[in-house]
């Protein structure tokens, strides 16, 4: 894919995010107006951290199933290795993420390692199949990345939303 055009729709975003943000409080409670089955998270280093970022891409295709594909992408971590993503959620949705149902990410039900290069760039693909009940249901979700030996926590995202799609 082309990065250099992702940073620049990122960018764009932020500002839309900001303005989002600001207007956030007349909406509390009632949640986005249109839902959202598709979203971009940017994950930072958590406070008093190294360096890092990290993006996940989220995404529902319409395809008849009820599974969501992360597409996840660090870089400027530690060389050569191996982290989880994880998420966590919770359904009052406010944009505060209380969620601590940390679960790790991976391919279906298993886990899959980001494994870094020598430059600490990372990537994996994982994808989530959710129970068909949740359809239509929103949550709030964060995610993490963590260190898979010590379970350290590196990244950490803002809160979004989502709602279970086919
Ligand atoms: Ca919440």
């Amino acid at each position: 894919m082309n990065r250099v055009r992702s940073r620049a729709t990122l960018i764009a975003l932020a500002g839309v995010a900001t303005l989002i943000l600001l207007t956030a409080p007349a909406f509390a409670g009632w949640g986005p107006s249109t839902p959202n089955f598709n979203l971009e998270a940017q994950l930072r280093p958590i406070a008093g951290g190294g360096d890092g970022f990290g993006l996940v891409k989220f995404r529902q295709p319409k395809d008849g199933d009820t599974t969501v594909y992360l597409d996840v992408w660090v870089r400027d971590l530690a060389a050569t290795h191996r982290y989880y993503l994880q998420r966590a959620t919770d359904t009052r949705v406010d944009d505060d993420c209380t969620g601590t149902n940390w679960l790790t990410l991976g391919e279906g039900p298993n886990s899959k390692e980001i494994v870094t290069d020598e430059r600490g760039t990372g990537r994996a693909d994982l994808f989530r199949t959710l129970p068909a009940i949740l359809l239509g249901t929103e949550f709030d979700i964060h995610f993490r990345v963590i260190d898979v030996i010590t379970s350290a926590v590196v990244l950490e995202s803002d809160c979004y939303q989502y709602t279970v799609s086919l």
